[in-house]
């Protein structure tokens, strides 16, 4: 086992300096296996360059990591303390030991200071997940990355797995270190190549599972519903045939003869074109079911994504509703579902807006496990031009009581389904494009990890270790909260208002365009007119979506007084001359929030500014963040002028500050 070392690739919260105060004690680390082993290589990897010293058992130490199967750890859990001057990291399995140690790493200096009383610590859910949506082949459209704003795939290049993956290996290494345990690693969206590697590409699948499983990462794979038609030659995929189930219970056992630790399948299934039950009359819980069972031999678990709905809509009938797609679907099929099929449910009824209600999906289920999906890619956020920290927005979500604040959180729900995410990563020198987005997939698998964790500290840990040895870490924090740490609200100011949403250009999602969905078949509008905006989704006069939600929300959300502003607009149409809680109108609110939001955008580049030439950052990155902080307020500029253009015109109310609209 080789620590990845790579070149022209920055090291994101995993730079040398953040070893050193390990690097530089004396540490024993006992235990065996192939995790085992990993700890074994980091610690003599950093003693290495920090003059530090593996020790076998009975030397003196200052560090002991240690396996203890037996006792009431679970394999991922680990015990951490400190006393009589040694640190002790007592761990349930090998992957407990590999999170022990990175919590050490984490912890720097800290860790060996003052006596620690022994805390337990072990993970919200089991399976903390990035899904990619990585293409083999380069698409038409969406390139090689759908939804990627970071070069190219780390995993595929130009029809064929990369000859050289030590980056994968390295990218396990940082997702370990943050708390992930699984990857998906194609596309969603599976085509005609893509499907291939379930079956004669197997072998690139294997040899990407064989870089992350040193670092305890599974891998799974994106699979086509048709698959027994495409790739078997079957007449049918219907999921009740008998043919078709013995098709993918022999395909599944070969990819667990090939990759014995493969973690199951994704699927997307009858959403935006993808193959799925219905065409056979079936379904969803049929569908998901039939791969569950080819799995559940050989442990194995599939994520089936609850992203269905109509794409085709009719932009003139007020009745559909998209919002309320994933409940109708799903729903009824509450308690149909084998227990290793996981249901996966964006956070949002709609598709990963700045501002969305949490899908109602996820308290309606309480008899199928549910993992909670989140997009890090930053599709709707900025797209890793913008500085957006999501941190705030996930925690939000998985904090949330859809049954009122006696009762569980989204976290509680999905214990049982574990947590996933869309990766933002791709083969840029800096991983995400933007430096700063680096922080947001650490955010996110510290928050799967431990939901409770508050986002302003997860910043911290993520600038203490990406900065480690930086000269002055205090100011450099400072700077980086206060440009990140109300960034997601920024962005959300001066973008669509009041939970609105979709108002982008369409097909690639960047910058504003208000009307842009506005008559399309995509179900994504926003009802502007002369005299007010927003969709009514009430029970009284809309859609009714309001009642997919259990009280207090259903009547929360219906309530035009109790309804939360940030919300507003998704869930009723209102005059512009409608008061929020702040005393503003409606109309004034998105004039206010567009100029402040701008203004805000400008603010930030002011901060990084400041920075220039000090030396705090390497002056590659102070200039790769600066020349995206130039593009963001050009683009917040941009969203400002044609928000409140827009709005100007269709009102005619005109702002109550005199400022300049156009
Ligand atoms: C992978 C959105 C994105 C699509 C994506 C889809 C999904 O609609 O725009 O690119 O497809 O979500 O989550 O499946």
């Amino acid at each position: 086992m080789t620590i990845p070392e790579l070149n022209d690739v920055h090291p994101a919260w995993l730079p040398p300096e953040a070893f050193r105060a390990v690097g530089s004690r004396r540490t024993l680390v006992a235990g065996d296996g192939t995790l085992a082993e990993t700890v074994r290589a980091e610690v003599a990897h950093a003693c290495a360059r920090y003059g530090g010293e593996p020790v076998a058992s009975g030397a003196a130490h200052d560090l002991a990591l240690t396996l203890s199967p037996d006792g009431d750890l679970g394999d991922e859990d680990f015990v951490l303390g400190r006393r009589d001057g040694v640190t002790t990291v007592r761990a349930g399995g090998q992957a407990g030991l590999l999170y022990g140690f990175f919590e050490v790493v984490r912890l720097g200096e800290a860790a060996f200071a003052a006596d620690r009383a022994a805390v337990r610590h072990r993970p919200a859910t089991r399976r903390r997940m990035l899904d990619h949506w990585d293409n083999i082949d380069v698409h038409p459209v969406m390139g090689q990355v759908e939804r990627g704003y970071a070069g190219g795939s780390i995993f595929w290049r130009d029809g064929v797995a990369h000859d050289d993956l030590t980056r994968v290996r390295a990218y396990g290494r940082l997702l370990a270190a943050s708390g992930v345990n699984a990857v998906a690693v194609n596309n969603v969206n599976v085509h005609a190549t893509e499907a291939r590697l379930l079956t004669d590409r197997l072998g690139e699948v294997a040899a990407i599972a064989a870089e992350l499983r040193p670092y305890g990462i599974r891998v799974h794979l994106s699979v086509n519903f048709a698959s027994p038609v495409a790739l078997g030659g079957l007449p049918t995929a219907d999921p009740l045939d008998a043919g078709v189930r013995e098709w993918w219970a022999r395909t599944t056992e070969r990819v667990y003869a090939t990759i014995p630790d493969f973690g199951g399948y994704v699927v997307k299934a009858d959403s935006e074109g993808q193959p799925g039950p219905f065409a056979y009359g079936r379904s969803h819980a049929d569908g998901a079911n039939l791969l569950a069972d080819a799995l559940a031999p050989h442990g194995g678990v599939v994520h089936w994504r609850a992203f269905v709905y109509d794409h085709r809509q009719d932009w003139r009938d007020r009745s559909t509703d998209r919002a309320r797609a994933a409940y109708d679907h799903f729903a009824p099929l509450d308690g149909r579902f084998r227990d290793n099929a996981i249901l996966q449910v964006k956070y949002g009824p709609m598709d990963f807006q700045v501002r969305e209600p949490v899908s109602p999906v996820i308290a309606a289920m309480p008899a199928t496990r549910l993992a909670v999906e989140f997009q890090v890619t930053q599709e709707y956020t900025g797209q890793q031009r913008h500085v957006c920290y999501l941190g705030p927005l996930w925690s939000e979500v998985l904090g949330f009581r859809p049954w009122g604040e006696a009762g569980p959180a989204v976290a509680d729900v999905a214990v049982r389904g574990g947590v996933v995410a869309v990766s933002n990563v791709g083969d840029d020198p800096y991983w995400t494009g933007h430096p700063l987005a680096q922080a947001n997939l650490y955010a996110f698998g510290r928050l799967a990890w431990a939901p409770g964790l508050e986002p302003g500290a997860v910043l911290d840990e993520w600038i203490g270790l990406t900065f480690a040895g930086c000269a002055d870490p205090e100011r450099l924090r400072r700077t980086l909260r206060e440009m990140m740490d109300g960034s997601w609200r920024t962005y959300e100011r001066y973008t669509a208002p009041l939970g609105v949403g979709f108002m982008v250009r369409p097909g690639h999602h960047y910058g504003p365009d208000v009307d842009g969905y506005e008559y399309t078949p995509w179900g994504t509008y926003h009802f502007a007119d002369r005299d007010g905006v927003g969709v009514d989704r009430t029970r009284s006069s809309g859609t009714g979506f309001t009642g997919q939600y259990p009280e207090p929300w259903s009547e929360v959300y219906e309530s035009l007084d109790d309804c939360p502003d940030e919300l507003l607009l998704f869930f009723h149409h209102v005059p512009y001359g409608h008061v929020l809680g702040d005393g503003t109108t409606v109309v004034q609110h998105i004039y206010d929030t567009h100029f402040a939001g701008a203004e805000e955008a400008a603010r930030t580049r002011l901060l990084w500014e400041k920075l220039a030439g000090d030396g705090l950052v390497a002056p590659d990155l102070y200039a790769r963040v600066r020349e995206r902080l130039d593009e963001q307020v050009r683009s917040a500029g941009e969203w400002r002028d044609q928000l409140n253009t827009y709005f100007l015109r269709k009102s005619g109310v005109p702002d109550a500050h005199g400022r300049p609209i156009h």
